[in-house]
């Protein structure tokens, strides 16, 4: 595919990013989104050239997110996309069982669609993008991972994980409770359906944290006319630079199968992205005893301090971590001898959580160099990938002020069985089992049936995940644990 240089040109990409290396990256990404939040972040990397399926309730955001990519591409030859709208619906307004009967209602369609985009079959990994506030993209998250899984019931990794992730805005600090709810709801039904092998990694788009990042960058709201553009720019190109990092040539190689046993874990997936800009002199600048203690520090930093899109992810429930270093052959802020002491760092720094390998690369830049200005020649820039078996600080207390308010009323219910409150207390939706992970025979959807996978009966696994005290299991009861997921069922899965 011919992408012009202008059409990435918008995004401010590090400079040793070339357009063929986002053009042809190492890792076919194709991406699923759905309503306003996920079609709009779709589109962003549907302008670099992955393939977006967007679907939503409302036809007008579709026919937005549409004329932007024709304004680009008018007669369809570079970029790769479909949209299609749901009928009999204009938008959910933020109730996501309107988005699920939605989902449902439009089963026939949405299969048929699903079933024609080859690049959903064909790609590595699939990605399902949905903001969690709204109706249309939270209410159809379940039923639409659970299709694209079975869709791609072949393509498993390692002939046992699910190449489909999630990728989930996560509402603002501010929202209303419904929206709380909302985002709620739909985090338990990820992790039940990480549970349930139908899906590997999500990556948690913290809304609250792009829009801090936003507002207190002058250049950031000199540039951007809102806070999601900047925000979906800030997703997109993390992805993008990512994947366009493991072409380069390298000395330790960083691979595709390596990206991919990472993406495939049943875990939150943080990313970071950190840059060290001069050559340090130590005992003189640092003041500390030496580079050993320097490089401590540097990857303290780097996995908690840099994470682009969420913050607050505790290291204590890290697992099998992946870090990428970025640099020119000779750099002067980072020799190979100090690269492989941050790996021993990294190593360190996670030998009390539950990781049990790490991936590590050494990728040099090529042509244009790590950094963007001349200024920065000796830049070197470390990516991680973090997975993390429980859920970032801010974010986890939503879930679990909102799961506790929910139980208190499903409490104080059970003394009033005989009354009738109508919709006072939700219920959450379960997955149900006919998606199984033995792959069908044939990859057709066709006994697929939509308004079996999101049942309103509580089922055991789901009531474990919001009732973690309820289970057997007593580590789980200290609510310092990630609930759903334990060692068990880790090595199971990568067995
Ligand atoms: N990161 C990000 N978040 C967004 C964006 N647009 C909306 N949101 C968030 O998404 C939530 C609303 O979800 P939408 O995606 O607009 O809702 P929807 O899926 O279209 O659902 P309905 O409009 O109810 O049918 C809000 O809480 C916002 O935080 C976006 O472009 N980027
Ligand atoms: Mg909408």
């Amino acid at each position: 595919m011919e992408l012009k240089k202008k059409q990435l040109g918008y995004q401010d990409f590090e400079g040793f990013v070339r357009d063929v290396d986002i053009i042809k990256g190492e890792l076919n990404m194709a991406f699923v989104g759905g309503g306003q939040g996920g079609s709009k972040i779709v589109s962003e990397l549907i302008r670099l050239g992955y393939y977006g399926f967007i679907y939503n309730t409302c036809k007008k955001d579709n026919d937005y997110v549409e004329d932007i990519l024709k304004s680009i591409d008018s007669d369809k030859k570079h970029l790769k996309y479909d949209i299609l709208t749901l009928d009999g619906y204009e938008g959910a307004f933020k109730d996501r069982e309107t988005g699920q009967r939605a989902i449902i209602d439009n089963q026939n369609k949405i299969k048929e669609n699903v079933i024609e985009a080859k690049p959903l079959r064909e790609a590595d990994f699939v990605w399902v993008v949905v903001a969690l506030g709204g109706g249309t993209g939270n209410g159809s998250l379940n039923i639409i991972s659970q299709t694209i899984s079975k869709l791609r019931s072949k393509q498993k990794f390692n002939g046992t994980r699910p190449t489909v992730g999630v990728i989930a805005a996560v509402p603002e600090g501010s929202s209303f409770h419904k929206i709380e709810k909302n985002a709620t709801d739909a985090i338990n039904e990820i992790r039940a359906l990480q549970k349930k092998k139908i899906i590997g990694s999500c990556i948690l788009i913290d809304n609250d944290k792009l829009m801090n990042d936003y507002i207190n960058s002058q250049e950031n709201t000199k540039r951007y006319k809102e806070w999601t553009a900047y925000g979906n720019l800030v997703v997109s190109r993390i992805l993008a630079e990512i994947n366009g990092v493991l072409n380069l040539n390298s000395s330790e190689t960083f691979d595709k199968s390596e990206a991919l046993d990472i993406l495939t874990l049943p875990v939150m997936l943080s990313l970071g992205k950190m840059k060290i800009t001069k050559a340090t002199n130590f005992n003189k600048d640092t003041g500390l005893k030496g580079e050993e203690e320097y490089f401590d520090n540097l990857i303290e930093e780097a996995l908690t301090k840099y994470n682009v899109l969420a913050d607050g992810y505790d290291i204590r429930f890290a697992f099998n971590p992946g870090l990428i270093i970025v640099k020119k052959t000779n750099s002067k802020v980072l020799t190979d001898r100090q690269a492989q002491i941050i790996r021993n760092c990294l190593r360190k720094k996670i030998s009390n959580s539950m990781a049990e390998k790490d991936h590590f690369g050494i990728h040099f830049t090529k042509t244009t160099g790590t950094y963007k200005k001349p200024s920065e020649e000796d830049e070197a820039i470390i990516y991680v990938l973090l997975p993390f078996l429980k859920l970032p600080k801010r974010i986890n207390e939503m879930v679990e002020r909102i799961n506790n308010k929910v139980n208190y009323k499903k409490s104080i219910m059970k003394d009033y069985e005989e009354i009738d409150l109508g919709n006072t207390i939700d219920d959450f939706n379960i997955i149900d089992e006919t998606v199984s992970s033995t792959p069908s025979e044939e990859n057709e959807l066709e006994d697929l049936d939509f308004s079996k996978l999101g049942n309103t009966d509580m089922n055991e696994d789901l009531d474990e995940i919001i009732n973690p005290q309820n289970s057997d299991d007593k580590e789980s009861q200290d609510g310092d644990d990630f609930p759903d997921i334990d060692l068990g069922d880790l090595s199971e899965l990568l067995g």
